[in-house]
C-alpha cells in the first residue's frame, strides 16, 4: 500500500492509524484510546483513500492490498480544521487556568493545526461544575462528548454510571438525569478521569491544601508516597514509561519542603501481618471464607454499592494508606513526642477512591483523621513543577525511619496480584514454620482478567485466585452468589492491572504502559535484601513495642474497621 506517496508494507488486518504509526506517521484522534473500542465518532482521524476521494476515519478503516492513502492533503486539513473549530465554538477558552494545561489532548491539536482564531458562533451553555465526591470534580461544559469515560465505564469497568444523552448538538454524557456523582452508584476509580483527552472530569485538587499545611509553622508535616508511584511518577518527565525513581521521588517530595518522606509500603508490610493472621484465624476457625481484600477504596466501594450481601467476605484490614496514617497519629506521635493534632498526614496514591477514603467517617481510631490529605501522582508533579523542580536532575534519597522501612513483599502491592503473592509469602512460612524457597509465585503475576493458583498450606489444599477492573469483580462476585467460588482468598484490586493502572497516574496510562510499571515493581522486589514482610524489622519493633500482636486489641482499634457501617 502506499501511504502519503510512499510505498509501505504493513501487517494485515490493521488500521489506517495502526499502520500510519508504524511509519512514523501520527494521526491525531479525540475519541480514540488503545485500550477501547473504535468509536469513531470525532472523525479528526479523516483520512484521504486515493482512487475514490473519499474521506474515511484511519481509527476504523482496515488496510488494504494497493490502497492509497493520503494524511496531509489539504482537503484533510480543512476538514480537521472544521471539525476542530466546531469543537472550540462549544468548548471554553480558559485554557489557562484549565487544570489539563499542558497536557490537554485539545489543546495540542489546535496547536498541531494552527488555529488562531475560532470563527463562527460561540454556544457556550454555562453548567453547573459537579463538586459532590471528595475525588473527582466533573466540568460538562468542558465535555467534548468523545465518550472515552463512557466507555471505561460501562464496558471496562461495568460500573456504567456515566450515559450518553440526546442527539445531535444536544448531546451530552453525564450521569442519568444529570445528578451528581455523589447521587448515583460512582465507586470514584478515576478511570473516566484518565481516560478524558481534556479536562471534562479530573480529580480534585487538593494541592492547595498541602501548601497550606506545609506552610504552617505548627504542623509537622509528613507524607507516605504508595507502591505504584515510583514506577509511574517520572513518565511526567518525559522519562520512559515504568522508570523507577524511587530515589528521586523521595528526593523531590522533600525537597517540597515535607518533615519526614515516609512509605506506605512499610505499612503494606503490616497490612500482610494483619490481613495474613486474618485469612489463617478464618481457615481455622470456619470464618467466612473466601475472604476478599479490603485494600483497594474504589473496590470497596463497589462491593459496599452492588454487593453489599457479600460485605462479610471481606477482609476488615483498613488499607495500607490507612493503616500508615493510624500508626503516624499514635506510634509515631508517642515516640517522637509530637502530638497527634499537630502531625498532617499527607499521601501520595495513584488513586482517585483513595481521597474518599481517607475522609471516610470511620477513618479516625485515634481520634483524629488517619490520612488528612490525598494527592494523586498527577498532583504531586503539579506541585514539583510549580515549584520549578528539575526531577531528573535530582540527586536519590531514602526515606525516612522508622515508617519508611519496607520489603519486596510490599513493593509488588501496586501490581496486580501482588497482594496475594506478599500474603502468600508470610503465610506459608507462617503455617508450615518452613522457609519458602521460590518466592515468586508467577501464575499470579501479568495483566490477565483473572488469575488463579492452589498451593499447599501444611495439610490444607489452599486455591486463590486474583481479580482487577471491576468487570472480573462482577464475575467472582456472581460466582461466590451462586456459590461456585471454590477459593480460599481472592485479591480484588478495582484499576485494570492494579494500581500502578489507578486513575490517579500520568496521562497516557495504556495497558502497554501498566506492563512496563508492573515489570518495574517486581524489579524492586528481586533487588531488596528482604522479600517477606513478617522479616521487616521496624514492623518487628512496631509488635513488640506498641502492638503487642498482629488482631491484638490495639490492631483491631487501630488498624481494621467494618466496610458498609
Ligand atoms: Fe495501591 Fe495500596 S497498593 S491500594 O493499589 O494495598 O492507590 O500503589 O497505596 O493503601 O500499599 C493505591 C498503590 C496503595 C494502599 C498499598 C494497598
Amino acid at each position: 500500500m502506499m501511504i502519503n506517496g510512499r510505498q509501505v508494507e504493513v501487517e494485515q488486518g490493521i488500521t489506517i492509524m495502526e499502520a500510519a504509526k508504524q511509519c512514523g506517521i501520527y494521526i491525531p484522534s479525540l475519541c480514540h484510546h488503545p485500550d477501547q473500542s473504535v468509536k469513531a465518532n470525532c472523525r479528526i482521524c479523516s483520512v484521504e483513500l486515493g482512487g475514490s476521494r473519499n474521506l474515511v476515519t484511519a481509527c476504523s478503516t482496515k488496510v488494504q492490498e494497493g490502497m492509497e492513502i493520503q494524511t496531509n492533503t489539504a482537503r484533510v486539513r480543512e476538514t480537521v480544521r472544521t471539525i476542530l473549530e466546531l469543537i472550540f465554538a462549544d468548548h471554553p477558552q480558559d485554557c489557562l487556568t484549565c487544570i489539563r494545561n499542558g497536557n490537554c489532548e485539545l489543546r495540542k491539536l489546535a496547536a498541531r493545526f494552527g488555529i488562531s482564531d475560532i470563527k463562527g458562533e460561540k454556544v457556550l451553555e454555562d453548567m453547573p461544575l459537579d463538586r459532590s465526591t471528595a475525588s473527582l470534580v466533573r466540568n460538562p461544559n468542558k465535555c467534548i462528548k468523545c465518550g472515552r469515560c463512557a466507555e471505561v465505564c460501562h464496558r471496562i469497568q461495568q460500573v456504567g454510571i456515566l450515559y450518553t444523552h440526546n442527539r445531535s448538538i444536544d448531546v451530552c454524557i453525564s450521569p442519568e438525569y444529570g445528578k451528581e456523582l455523589t447521587d448515583v452508584d460512582c465507586v470514584l476509580c478515576g478511570q473516566c478521569a484518565i481516560s478524558c483527552p481534556v479536562g471534562a472530569i479530573h480529580e480534585k485538587d487538593d494541592t492547595d491544601l498541602v501548601w497550606r499545611a506545609i506552610a504552617d509553622s505548627r504542623q509537622h508535616v509528613i507524607v507516605q508516597i504508595a507502591p505504584a508511584v515510583r514506577v509511574s511518577v517520572a513518565e511526567e518527565y518525559d522519562l520512559p514509561a515504568g522508570s523507577i525513581s524511587t530515589g528521586k521521588m523521595i528526593a523531590a517530595a522533600r525537597s517540597l519542603g515535607f518533615d519526614r518522606v515516609f512509605d506506605t509500603n512499610f505499612a503494606a508490610d503490616l497490612t500482610i501481618m494483619e490481613e495474613g493472621n486474618e485469612l489463617l484465624g478464618r481457615i481455622q476457625k470456619g470464618g467466612v471464607l473466601p475472604m476478599l481484600t479490603s485494600c483497594s477504596p474504589g473496590w470497596i466501594n463497589y462491593i459496599e454499592k452492588y454487593y453489599p450481601e457479600l460485605l462479610a467476605h471481606v477482609s476488615s484490614c483498613k488499607s495500607p494508606q490507612q493503616m500508615f496514617g493510624a500508626i503516624a497519629k499514635t506510634y509515631y506521635s508517642q515516640i517522637t513526642g509530637i502530638p497527634a493534632e499537630n502531625i498532617t498526614v499527607v499521601s501520595i496514591m495513584p488513586c482517585t477512591a483513595k481521597k474518599h477514603e481517607a475522609a471516610r467517617p470511620e477513618m479516625n481510631a485515634s481520634g483524629y483523621r488517619d490520612v488528612d490529605i490525598v494527592l494523586t501522582t498527577r498532583e504531586f508533579a503539579r506541585m514539583l513543577k510549580h515549584d520549578g523542580i528539575d526531577f531528573t536532575l535530582l540527586d536519590d534519597s531514602d526515606f525516612d525511619s522508622p515508617l519508611g522501612c519496607s520489603t519486596g513483599a510490599a513493593a509488588i502491592f501496586g501490581a496486580s496480584g501482588g497482594v496475594m503473592e506478599a500474603a502468600l509469602r508470610t503465610v506459608y512460612e507462617v503455617v508450615t514454620g518452613e522457609t519458602l524457597e521460590k518466592l515468586e509465585f508467577t501464575d499470579l503475576r501479568g495483566m490477565e482478567g483473572m488469575k488463579t493458583a492452589s498451593l499447599k498450606l501444611g495439610t490444607e489444599n489452599v486455591k486463590v485466585a486474583i481479580v482487577h477492573g471491576l468487570a472480573q469483580a462482577k464475575k467472582v462476585m456472581e460466582m461466590i452468589k451462586a456459590g461456585q467460588a471454590e477459593y480460599t482468598f481472592i485479591e480484588v484490586m478495582c484499576c485494570p492491572g492494579g494500581c500502578i493502572g489507578g486513575g490517579g497516574q500520568p496521562y497516557g496510562t495504556n495497558h502497554e504502559v501498566k506492563q512496563k510499571r508492573m515489570g518495574s515493581l517486581y524489579q524492586i522486589d528481586r533487588h531488596l535484601p528482604i522479600r517477606k514482610s513478617h522479616e521487616n524489622p521496624d514492623i518487628k519493633e512496631l509488635y513488640d513495642k506498641f502492638l503487642g500482636q498482629p488482631l491484638g486489641g490495639k490492631s483491631h482499634q487501630l488498624l481494621h474497621t467494618k466496610y458498609g457501617g
